[in-house]
């Protein structure tokens, strides 16, 4: 790499001139992101010393208790979002209701975030994430964001998320390829780090809960059982690697294959994680760098959504690990 690095905005400009449908727009949207990605890098890696770990107290919007920092971490979001006057509406795991920005005619999108994902992290110094996705609007005359995101798919025309981890990661993609920017903490910039990101095909990991497997579907105890078979010959057994952070399990199968899979069980018949803003942004992801994400029976970005808060099953990864996921389900339910 040449002393220089390649900025978040410079690959942003660029992209725009490679790909002239990705508007500028856009551009200005995915900007706003990193702006905000930088804020809450700072205050997560200070939250310790400047009285933001813990509760607030309050249940945010689908019933999760709220930290401090999800608090933050929404704000911190919806205000850089707002400002550009691009956003017609925010859809927000810590919003009980759509958040109206605005009602002009230059608000053609719909941003749907998680704005600090893995929160039970955050007073252990682990990994947390934001996902969010962006919508176009099919009609910008009409005031109505929730009207506009029932009933169609979660088709995004970008999508991605920020790591805080180790370092600070964002990924996204605007449907052509994927890539993937380190904060260097020093320059204050997102400088390329990961170009054109392949999901591989197959992994050696799987991420997921598995105390609550004996409440699975038997077909998904029985692909646990093979991948923890030992057979050299397919790489198998796989290793269990599973953080709490939906953000952080998917950028390893992302980077280096594996499957992430959160099935129904019985505290979440439906599904834990949410279709708009969990789910569907990180499939967007995956697919753009050649994996696959599911319900396990169905194309997350085929599902038509229901309510803003909806919540689906996932598995997501490796498109030949999700694949073999599909296949046992299908199998324990002939
Ligand atoms: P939030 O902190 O945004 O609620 O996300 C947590 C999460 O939805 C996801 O990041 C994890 O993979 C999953 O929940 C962990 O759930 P379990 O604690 O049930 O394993």
């Amino acid at each position: 790499m040449s002393s220089c690095g390649v900025t978040l905005n410079r690959h942003i400009i660029e992209e725009e001139q490679r790909h002239p449908a990705v508007a500028g727009e856009l551009s200005e949207l995915l900007v706003q992101l990193g702006f905000a990605a930088k804020i809450l890098a700072r205050e997560i890696g200070r939250a310790a010393l400047v009285g933001k770990l813990g509760l607030v107290g309050e249940k945010n919007a689908t019933g999760d208790s709220q930290k401090k920092l999800d608090v933050f971490a929404n704000d911190t979001v919806v205000e850089a979002f707002a400002q550009t006057g691009l956003v017609a509406g925010i859809v927000s795991e810590e919003l009980d209701e759509v958040k109206e920005i605005s009602c002009e005619g230059k608000a053609r999108y719909i941003l749907c975030t998680d704005p600090l994902d893995g929160s039970s992290n955050t007073d252990i110094n682990g990994a947390l994430g934001t996902i969010f996705g962006l919508y176009r609007r099919s009609r910008t005359c009409a005031c109505d964001v929730r009207g506009e995101i029932l009933g169609r798919t979660a088709e995004q025309v970008a999508a991605g998320y920020v790591m805080y981890g180790t370092s600070t990661v964002l990924v996204y993609t605007c449907g052509h390829g994927v890539s993937g920017f380190t904060l260097d903490r020093e320059l204050g910039e997102f400088l390329l780090s990961h170009e054109d990101i392949r999901c591989p095909k197959r992994g050696h990991t799987y991420s997921a809960n598995v105390a609550r497997a004996g409440e699975w579907d038997p077909g998904i105890r029985k692909f646990i059982e093979y991948v923890t078979q030992s057979d050299r010959a397919s790489g198998r057994p796989y290793s269990l690697r599973y953080t709490g952070a939906l953000v952080a399990d998917v950028h390893r199968s992302l980077v280096e294959g594996g499957i992430y899979f959160y099935p129904p069980d019985l505290g979440h018949p439906e599904g834990k994680l949410r279709l708009l803003y969990e789910c569907a942004p990180l499939a967007s992801l995956v697919e753009a760098a050649g994996g696959r994400a599911s319900t396990g029976r169905q194309r997350i970005l085929e599902v038509p959504v229901k309510s803003i808060h909806q919540r689906v099953p996932l598995v997501i990864g490796s498109a030949d690990d999700v694949a073999l996921y599909q296949s046992f389900l299908a199998a324990s339910n002939r």
